[in-house]
């Protein structure tokens, strides 16, 4: 049952998609301490769990911490982090007593504060910085069968917020990218060594080095000569190139995307709402669309023509929270400041002014107080707003942006889309990555425990850079992230230009890595068929334990294990020199031990269990009672043959969904082919 009520005048969000009348009653669980600004709390049980909140760090069970709905940049986030680049406000209050698990979603464009339980064990407060809010609480259905109410929770959630999007197939090979990546010709060389290592891939990002001095829309042709004769190239041993775009615009008289923009008002306005706002990004100074508006998302969306002219299918959209390296006027407030350093004797005080001037210009508040957006209220009334009060829409708006232009451009394919900033509602248009990671053991342990909350707010196509954005990558972290990247539907190795080449073929063990792509390709058409099911469905593709054994309080607390669609249980090593883990094992289950591109099975029991997990090898496990299909390995997903395979598990049979990977006709009706033990 989902009730709804509304505080305040709120800006229309589109996070949600279903009509809900609003109830007029007070709100089922907890009470409201203020309605304006709006301030919630409730009162917890020792025992209660909370799940959710998207794109966040720390535990799957959210209780503890203080977290910031609030995009931001924030690369080498860690335990402390308050706000990702994601700005997700929902969560599941899991109860003892069923009648009191509730999900509850703050449909809100402004910055939300979420003490859970943090300041008092036992209290929660929520509070929203501006703009109304809409709250959304849903308790479990009476008659949903078998189905635990924290899966029946979040599907009704999922219901309200609409479809997730669905990458066309190739979207789940593997995807090699460096900011570093030059010219054609590091773009050839990076395919010809996975040619000639045997391994498997499907295509190649591009990062801002391609464009003509980080113009969007742009193509420097002096490094790339022809785009279009190098995506056909590629296309022939079936990979595709996947190219950036940055949420700024360069401002330079003659450049037509500026242009453009400039005379029609495209443009972010300062708080005088006539002149455009300049901040400086990669380009230098630049102006920022309002993705706010349908029209400014329709010209923009236009824009991706100039590379699907070029053979090109795939995007991900980044710096859209939106990053700022500094305003026009933080600028010159910080250089004023400089000045006055200047003949001082600087004591252990000023010293430290004097170091946090040159920090004082990026991705400030006071920055995003300057500018405004045009946004439509809920009462029909259309102005402008400051940013700060909207800012969370921003980045998820660019990406309906691209995704409803690409949809026009390439009306018969679906196309790949991933954005960093994202706020939900997104989730109908692409996918995300979770940013800039470091290369450290501790971070592939923060994804693990991330994707769970992301795929309860519908960013089913998720996935981090794997072997870490920044630092370096040992073959060891790399072998183990890449073993788990097998199972994340966004599967991509990607690095800063300063960190160290992680490119697969540079390492010593290329047999390892080579058989762990050999996995994925193997897994590739049960990862998609459970993919869509979860989509269309509105489930969850990646779920912690207790989601789906909700009777077992182990289960529920197990925190580094995870429920891969429907049939497979993951336990994944993320500790530097440990070559085996203890697994807990709700029900008796098949292990599989994937090695030199074959895999093995044998039975495990119920209950904690020593589990070996050696380099070479990825282990994972399947559930009582089901099967998993295990294709012949292959080179990428176009040569995917899925006549002959094997199941693991004990289940008598698969229901494999299957179409062409790029309809967007998508229905499961007529297209599940049932995979039999032979
Ligand atoms: O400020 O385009 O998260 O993946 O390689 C850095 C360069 C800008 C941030 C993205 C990262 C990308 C990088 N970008």
């Amino acid at each position: 049952m989902i009730s709804k009520y509304e505080f305040g005048n709120t800006v229309i969000t589109d996070c949600v998609v279903e009509k809900l009348e609003a109830s007029s009653g007070d709100i089922k669980f907890g009470f409201v301490e203020h309605k304006e600004p709006f301030c919630w709390t409730y009162k917890m049980d020792d025992k209660t769990k909370i799940f959710g909140l998207g794109e966040a760090v720390r535990g799957m069970d959210k209780r503890g911490f203080v977290y910031e709905s609030w995009c931001s940049d924030v690369p080498g986030q860690h335990e402390g982090t308050k706000s990702m680049y994601g700005a997700h406000n929902f969560l599941i209050f899991k109860e003892k007593v069923e009648n009191f698990t509730f999900g509850i979603f703050f449909d809100t464009a402004s910055k939300v504060i979420f003490d859970l339980g943090f300041e008092k064990t036992n209290i929660v407060n929520v509070s929203v910085a501006d703009t109304g809010v809409n709250v959304y609480i849903i308790t479990p259905e009476k008659n949903r069968g078998k189905e635990s109410a924290l899966v029946n929770i979040t599907r009704q959630f999922r219901r309200i917020i609409g479809q997730s999007y669905i990458p066309p197939f190739w979207g789940f090979g593997f995807q090699q990218s460096r900011w570093g990546y030059k010219t054609e010709a590091d773009v050839k060389e990076v395919l010809k060594k996975h040619i000639e290592n045997k391994l498997p891939i499907d295509s190649i990002c591009l990062d801002i080095d391609y464009m003509d001095s980080y113009k969007d829309f742009s193509i420097d042709e002096n490094k790339f000569k022809n785009l279009g004769a190098l995506s056909k190239e590629l296309l022939n041993d079936g990979v595709r190139l996947i190219p950036i775009i940055d949420a700024g615009v360069k401002l330079e008289d003659g450049y037509s995307v500026y242009e453009e923009g400039r005379e029609n008002n495209y443009f972010c306005k300062k708080l005088d709402e006539k002149t455009d706002y300049v901040a400086g990004v990669w380009p230098g100074r630049s102006c920022f669309p309002d993705f706010l508006r349908s029209d400014v998302r329709e010209w923009f969306g236009k824009k991706y023509q100039k590379l699907t002219d070029n053979g090109i299918e795939g995007f991900w959209n980044d710096m859209n929270e939106p990053a700022m390296f500094y305003s026009d006027e933080s600028l010159s407030e910080a250089l004023e400041q400089f000045e006055t350093f200047k003949g001082q004797n600087l004591d252990i005080q000023s010293f430290f002014e004097f170091t946090k001037v040159s920090g004082s210009t990026f991705n400030q508040m006071k920055d995003y107080k300057r500018f405004c957006n045009k946004v439509t209220f809920a009462n029909g009334e259309e102005k402008y707003i400051r940013h700060d009060k909207i800012h969370n829409l921003f980045g998820g708006k660019m990406t309906q942006a691209a995704s409803e232009g690409l949809d026009k451009l390439l009306p018969d394919h679906r196309t790949l889309l991933y954005s960093r900033a994202s706020c939900i509602g997104a989730h109908r248009y692409g996918g995300i990555w979770t940013g800039d990671n470091n290369a450290r053991w501790n971070h592939l342990e923060q994804e693990i425990k991330m994707l769970p909350g992301l795929n309860m707010c519908g960013f089913l196509y998720s996935g981090a850079d794997i072997g870490g954005f920044s630092e370096l990558a040992g073959e060891d972290l790399m072998i183990r992230w890449m073993g788990f990247g097998v199972f994340t539907p966004l599967m991509r190795n990607h690095a800063a230009w300063d960190a160290r080449e992680k490119e697969l073929y540079k390492f010593e063990k290329v047999d390892v890595f080579r058989s762990i792509l050999q996995l994925r390709y193997s897994l590739l058409p049960y990862i998609y068929s459970e993919f869509v099911k979860a989509s269309v469905k509105n489930e969850m593709f990646i779920r912690p334990l207790g989601f789906d054994f909700e009777e077992d309080e182990r289960a529920m607390e197990i925190q580094d294990q995870l429920m891969i669609g429907d049939g497979i249980m993951l336990a994944p090593v993320y500790k530097q020199n440990e070559y085996g883990r203890t697994v807990y094992f709700p029900e008796n289950m098949t292990k599989v031990v994937w090695k030199n591109g074959k895999f093995e099975c044998s039975k495990v029991r119920k209950g904690d269990l020593y589990v070996k997990m050696p380099l070479d090898s990825v282990v994972f496990f399947v559930r009582n009672k089901k099967a998993v299909p295990l294709f012949e390995p292959c080179n990428n997903s176009s040569s995917v043959k899925t006549d002959s395979y094997k199941l693991a598990g004990n289940g008598k049979s698969y229901e494999l969904y299957e179409d062409d990977g790029f309809t967007k006709d998508i229905h499961l009706e007529g297209r599940i082919r049932n995979l039999s033990r032979r």
